[in-house]
């Protein structure tokens, strides 16, 4: 993952020292843009262990629409818990978004599908997790915005697109704001994932996933762990063997996945901006 390398190490470089929402502080830059070829191996970082199944389950989640952390804490995962209200609930985040798009019954993920099957030329392949109408107001709690019916945060990973081309099917993501040291390893499994996912049950082979860039920001207090990852060297990338009888992109459970030959570093911990 040289691509992450080199992330790291152009905010290191070229980073503007930034207060933030969370008052922890950053190192920040505007526009940046990695490519991954997902026929290279699967793009989990190799230079601190990933948790992969917090991110299968996060991104099954999504899919099923569910804005409720009950599902995510049944299977251990912790990662929604800061901002969830005391019944679990975020409001209408990215599952409601993607599948229930302003509360319209408009399923994006559904005409995605369609669209990727009979109209691959198509240059409307969309999904928004972006709506400004639920957006939180920040002089008030999360907990007092999913009670307004707004949504707890505003999504990071806001829309992504889908092409194809010569049988393979590539995806592009629009992050607005990225946690680099915490966040964007897991942002680039999990849409790197949903792609060969897509591919599968669209018929396609994977070709690239893209990740690009709003604010991209390293927080002050992960400067020591971005340190130590950057002294280890990448190792080559795992693979993830999907279960082939899949076709329906609603029906895949956490057994269809099978991590191989990952062999990271061991994992570095951070602490989380709220
Ligand atoms: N807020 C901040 N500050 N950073 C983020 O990455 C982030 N997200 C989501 C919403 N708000 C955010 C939540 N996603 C971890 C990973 C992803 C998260 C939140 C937290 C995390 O703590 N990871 C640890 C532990 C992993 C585990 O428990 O499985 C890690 O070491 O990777 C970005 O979308």
């Amino acid at each position: 993952m040289k691509q992450y390398h080199d992330l790291l190490k152009h905010v290191l470089e070229h980073g503007n020292q930034k207060g933030d929402r969370t008052g922890t502080g950053t190192l920040s830059v505007f526009g940046y843009q990695m490519r991954f070829d997902l026929s290279e191996g699967f793009p989990m970082v190799t230079t601190k262990k990933l948790h992969l199944k917090s991110i299968i389950h996060e991104l099954l989640w999504f899919l099923k629409g569910d804005t409720n952390i009950a599902y995510l804490q049944e299977n251990g995962v912790r990662i929604w818990n800061e901002w969830a209200d005391e019944n679990g609930d975020l409001g209408p985040v990215y599952g409601h978004q993607w599948r229930n798009w302003n509360s319209e019954e408009i399923d994006q993920i559904k005409e995605v599908v369609d669209t990727l099957k009979n109209n691959p030329n198509s240059r409307r392949m969309l999904v928004s997790a972006w709506n400004p109408s639920v957006l939180p107001d920040t002089s008030v709690s999360f907990a007092e915005n999913v009670a307004n019916g707004k949504a707890a945060l505003p999504p990071c990973h806001a829309f992504f697109q889908f092409y194809v081309a010569d049988g393979k099917l590539s995806c592009q993501l629009y992050q607005r704001s990225a946690d680099i040291f915490l966040g964007v390893p897991f942002n680039i499994a999990s849409y790197a994932l949903f792609t060969l996912m897509m591919a599968q049950v669209c018929g396609y082979q994977p070709g690239e996933f893209i990740h690009t860039f709003g604010d991209a920001h390293i927080y002050n207090n992960h400067m020591e762990q971005v340190e130590l990852q950057l002294s280890r060297d990448p190792r080559p990338l795992p693979t993830i063997k999907l279960n082939p009888e899949v076709k329906d992109i609603f029906s895949f459970t956490f057994d269809d996945f099978e991590l191989l030959n990952y062999d990271p570093h061991p994992h570095i911990k951070g602490v989380v901006a709220v």
